[in-house]
């Protein structure tokens, strides 16, 4: 019950590319890929929306207009695939179509009186403002506009501002912080689980935090920016920061996402095969794409192989 929702624009990025994300994933394989795990899987093609005119900022936002009309129709395809009690992977797309997803969730999870947690795997806290933002490329603010900082269009999509407490959020593999988003970022309280937390404590311990306090029916989001891996193993990015989780790490992360069996929606952004190497970032995040979705070396028994 896997909705593949394709959302080819790249025009909340700095750059150009991320819009051949989607078809980048299916020459990958990630249907099939999920589909071999035992999911009914349905490719739903791609969403329609705005070209990309490449513009300077206007007040502070890049393309505002076009970043409003591919959230709002990302947020109602996301929406119905959840009303059909199907699971919706959003295939980007840069970051800013974080916000129409999200928002769509948000907005099941308030209709259904879900608990809802969001996995932000990222480089970035993507908490820019406005005011702060030295590019005006909305990828950097999907955040802030989910806990109601941004432009009204982006922060009422969910039909509640803001859409989302920060209390929600866990934050993972961060490595690039603006100082204003800095500031930002600790005055909203959100769950930062940076580069220097993942060396010091390891992956495992970040993601046990990170997934504490689960309900049985707590609606478990993953929004997984591809620049959250290393850029050694994932090239394909237009905002490579060094010193990302490694390979093993990532699948870690994955594996215990996958082990709690909450995960009930998923976006694969900032993907920019333009930048790649014979699409060995696409195959690498359909394979851990597969690992979230459950996929593992042998048959777990979580009971006996956690001590
Ligand atoms: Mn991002």
């Amino acid at each position: 019950m896997l909705t593949l929702i394709g959302a080819p624009t790249d025009i909340g990025a700095g750059s150009r590319g991320a819009s051949m994300g989607p078809e980048a994933l299916r020459v990958a394989g990630l249907g099939p890929a999920l589909q071999a795990l035992g999911y009914d899987v349905h490719d739903a093609g791609n969403l329609t929306g705005p070209a990309n005119p490449d513009l300077p900022p206007d007040q502070g936002y890049r393309h505002l207009d076009g970043v409003i009309a591919w959230n709002q129709v990302l947020h109602d395809a996301v929406y119905a695939e959840l009303q059909r009690e199907r699971v919706p992977v959003t295939l980007g797309g840069d970051h800013c179509l974080g916000i129409g997803s999200i928002s769509a969730v948000a907005r099941h999870c308030h209709h259904t009186g879900k608990p809802l947690r969001i996995l932000w795997l990222d480089a970035h806290t993507d908490f820019n403002t406005q005011d702060l933002t030295p590019s005006g490329n909305l990828h950097g603010m999907p955040v802030a506009c989910l806990c109601g900082q941004g432009p009204d269009a982006l922060t009422t999509l969910a039909g509640e501002v803001p859409a989302v407490h920060p209390d929600w959020i866990r934050q993972i593999g961060i490595r690039s912080v603006d100082d204003g988003e800095k500031r930002l970022i600790a005055a909203a309280g959100i769950e930062v689980y940076d580069m220097r937390t993942i060396d010091e404590i390891g992956m495992r311990s970040v993601m046990e935090a990170a997934l504490a306090d689960l309900t049985p029916n707590t609606h478990l989001h993953v929004s997984f920016d591809v620049d959250f891996l290393d850029p050694e193993i994932a090239p394909a990015v237009a905002t490579s920061i060094p010193g990302g989780p490694t390979y093993r790490e990532a699948q870690l992360c994955m594996e215990m996402i996958a082990d709690t069996g909450r995960l009930a929606s998923l976006d694969i952004v900032e993907l920019n095969p333009a930048l790649d190497i014979r699409n060995k970032t696409a195959m690498l995040a359909t394979e851990l794409v597969q690992s979230l979705f459950g996929k593992s070396t042998l048959i777990r028994r979580p009971s006996r192989s956690r001590g």
